[in-house]
Parts: C-alpha cells; structure tokens; sequence
C-alpha cells in the first residue's frame, strides 16, 4: 500500500513528504494507522547526525498512537480497530530481561531494531524500489507503519489519541524516572536540569510524588512559567551566577538536593547534576542522551562519599503492562497532558515542528495526519 511519510534522507537535511510503499505485515507484526505523533528531541538528534544508531534514509518517529489496521499470521493480543501507542521498548514478556523483573530493556527485537529492520531482518518501507529503514522500531511520521505485535500498547478506547501519543515517549520518560527510577518520596528535594518535554514531565513526577522542593534549572527563563506551573517551586538561570550551579544548589538545600535529574543530553551538565546531590545519599538519574563518544566524568569521592549516579530509558515503564494505566490517568485527570503541546500541524509541516524545538519556542509539536 502507499503512506504518506516524512522521510530523512541524510544528516541534516529537512525530511521530505513522500508516497511511500509499505508492505503488509508479517507474522508477528501488526499495520497501525497513525492518528497522530510528537516531535521529541531524539528525533532532531537521530536526524542531525550525532546519534551512534542513526540509519538514513529512514521514516523517522517515536512518540505516535494510531488505529490497528490488519494483524500478520499469528497476532493474538491485538485486532482492527484497536487503539494503540507504539513502544519504542518492547515487552515480550519472556526474554531473560522481561522475566528478570528488574528492568523494562526488553531485548527481543533490540538487534533487528538497532539495525532499523523488522524482526526477520528486512523493512516493510521502500521508495521507488529503494529500502528505507524503520526508526526505533516505530516510524511514526508515516501514515502507515508496521511494528511487531510485542512493541504496541493497546489503549483505552476513548482515549484521544492526539493528546496521548505523547506518552509514546516524553512524558511517560519523566514521570517514570521520577515514580520507578528514583522512586522519589513525599518530602523530597529535587534538581530538574532541562525544561523541554521531559524535564516538565519529570516535574509533573515530583508533585505527583508530593516532593516538597522542585528546584527548576535553564538556560532559557522563558521555560520558567510553564516550570512553575507543573510545580516548580524555585527557578534557576545558571547564567545568572558567578559560582558552579552545583554550588549554588548546594547552599540552596543545605548540604543538597535528595534526587536530580538532567534532561538535557550535556555531559556537563550531567556531572553538576551529580555533584548537586545530598552527600550520603543524594542520588541524580540521567535522561538525556549525550552525543556519540561523549563520555561522563566526576570525582570517584562523589560516589564513594554516598551519591548515586542512575540512568532511566522510557522511566523504567514496561509498555505494555504499565502504558495503558498512565492513560487511564490522563483519562482520570491524574496525569496532565495538554499543556505540553504548544503546536500542532500537519505533516507537510513537520520540518516547522524541528525548527521551533531548535529556536526553543515549542514543548510539543504534535502532528495531525
Ligand atoms: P528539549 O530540547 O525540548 O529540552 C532541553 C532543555 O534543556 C531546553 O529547555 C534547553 O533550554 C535546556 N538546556 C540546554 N542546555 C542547557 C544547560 N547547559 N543548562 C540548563 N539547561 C539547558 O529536549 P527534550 O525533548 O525535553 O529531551 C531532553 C533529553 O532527553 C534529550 O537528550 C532527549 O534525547 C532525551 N530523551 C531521553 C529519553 C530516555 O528514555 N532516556 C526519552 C526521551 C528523550
Ligand atoms: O535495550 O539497548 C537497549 C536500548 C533500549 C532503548 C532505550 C532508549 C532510551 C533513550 C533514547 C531516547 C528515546 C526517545
Ligand atoms: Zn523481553
């Protein structure tokens, strides 16, 4: 069948709107019509060049919720007319990592996906007879997209999809950080570095899990409203301090904050979020993702002297057994998600969702196919 996609044909360059051909799904796979998708910071990473993992030309998209089309030989858990958010994490439920009960890094279809190909090492996309390769197992910026039976979470109905596509990723990362990875407590002080999508949702975590203090750190003071908004009680400009921002954090908290995270992808910034926890048991999760062959570094006494560096993909949530319970508490009003999306358009504009990430005027954009 044909789909229209937004195609990355090369680092750096705008994807271009095509007619691509998608082959039908096989055993195992399932064909989703995506309703709608968000445009997330990894997205213009993979695309810029700097991702270790980045496949072109590719159908770039992590972040999407659709409708279940046709089921491939085999498909038991889904059907047409399902309503579905796209894992970029697997669950499979059986592999040593699923039934170790310690991590959601299901690894079933981590080697093919890596690669930017379905499970039998082949892609479902092509352009004028031309491969193009799957994006992080989900491809979201093409109408028409065909992801394994194990990587969809299937959704409450009514849920509407333009809004709960952003729990496909952002959202989801930073509340999951806080509520699995941290396991904040009530009372806590927190660090957030970054105020994009994830950092505000890593806020959204800390009031959910009723943290006292929520100190709010960018570079940008125009992201301090919406900070404040989601719970932020101080915010902080580094650029507007002579001393590190570790200190400055320190002498904020006495002695320092009991949980930070960085949700920016800066190496720095990584280790002022570290150095900016509490001595004997402050503990700083790292989200963002650095660039290739960027490497971390702080003094080993940091540690030895009880801090705890952590790191959280997808916060630590299990798409298909956990995803659906965070709908439903968009659907409860216990998760906000409508603040996030400052934009929405259509795919023919999707390169206009990249450029108003870049210039920081958006949270979200969410485009509508
Ligand atoms: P974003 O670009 O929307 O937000 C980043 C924010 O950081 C911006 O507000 C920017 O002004 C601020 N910033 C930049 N440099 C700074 C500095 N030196 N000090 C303080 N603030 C600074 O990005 P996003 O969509 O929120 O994503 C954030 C990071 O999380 C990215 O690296 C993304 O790839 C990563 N990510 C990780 C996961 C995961 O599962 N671990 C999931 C999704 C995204
Ligand atoms: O299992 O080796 C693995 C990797 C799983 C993918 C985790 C990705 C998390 C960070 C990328 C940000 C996604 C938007
Ligand atoms: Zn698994």
């Amino acid at each position: 069948m044909k789909s229209r996609a937004a195609v990355a044909f090369g680092a750096g360059q705008p994807l271009q709107i095509e007619m691509v051909d998608v082959h039908g799904p096989k055993a195992g796979e399932v064909l989703v019509r995506i309703v709608a998708t968000g445009v997330c910071h990894t997205d213009a990473f993979t695309l810029s060049g700097a991702d270790p993992e980045g496949i072109f030309p590719s159908i770039l998209g992590h972040e999407g919720a659709g409708v279940v089309e046709e089921v491939g030989a085999g498909v038991t858990s889904l059907k047409p007319g399902d309503h579905v958010i796209p894992l970029y994490t697997a669950e499979c439920k059986q592999c040593k990592f699923c039934l170790s009960g310690k991590t959601n890094l299901c690894q079933a279809v981590r080697a093919t996906q890596g690669k930017g190909l379905m499970p039998d090492n082949t892609s479902r996309f092509s352009l004028n007879g031309q491969t193009l390769h799957h994006y992080m197992g989900t491809s979201t910026f093409s109408e028409y997209t065909v992801v394994p039976e194990i990587a969809l979470a299937k959704i409450h109905i009514d849920a509407p999809l333009e809004k709960v596509c952003l729990l496909g990723c952002g959202i989801t990362t930073g509340i999951g950080a806080v509520l699995n990875t941290a396991k904040v407590e009530a009372g806590s002080t927190v660090a957030v570095f970054g105020l994009g999508g994830i950092g505000l949702s890593v806020i959204q975590g800390a009031r959910m899990a009723n943290a006292e203090r929520i100190i709010a750190i960018d570079v940008n003071e125009d992201k301090f409203e919406m900070a404040k908004q989601f719970g932020a009680t101080d915010c902080i400009n580094p650029k507007n301090f002579s001393d590190p921002i570790q200190q400055v954090i320190v002498d904020m908290t006495d002695g320092g904050v009991d949980y930070s995270f960085e949700c920016i992808g800066n190496v720095q910034v990584m280790r002022q979020a570290l150095e900016c926890c509490h001595k004997g048991w402050g503990e700083s999760i790292v989200i963002g993702v650095a660039g290739a062959g960027e490497e971390i570094a702080t003094r080993p006494f940091q540690l030895v002297t009880g801090r705890v560096w952590k790191g959280s993909a997808f916060g630590g949530v299990k798409g298909r057994s956990q995803l659906p319970g965070y709908v439903d508490q968009y659907m409860n009003g216990e998760i906000e998600i409508d603040p996030f999306i400052t934009h929405t358009m259509g795919l023919e504009d999707i390169n206009k969702a990249f450029d108003l990430m870049h210039e920081g005027k958006s949270i979200r954009s969410v485009i509508l196919f």
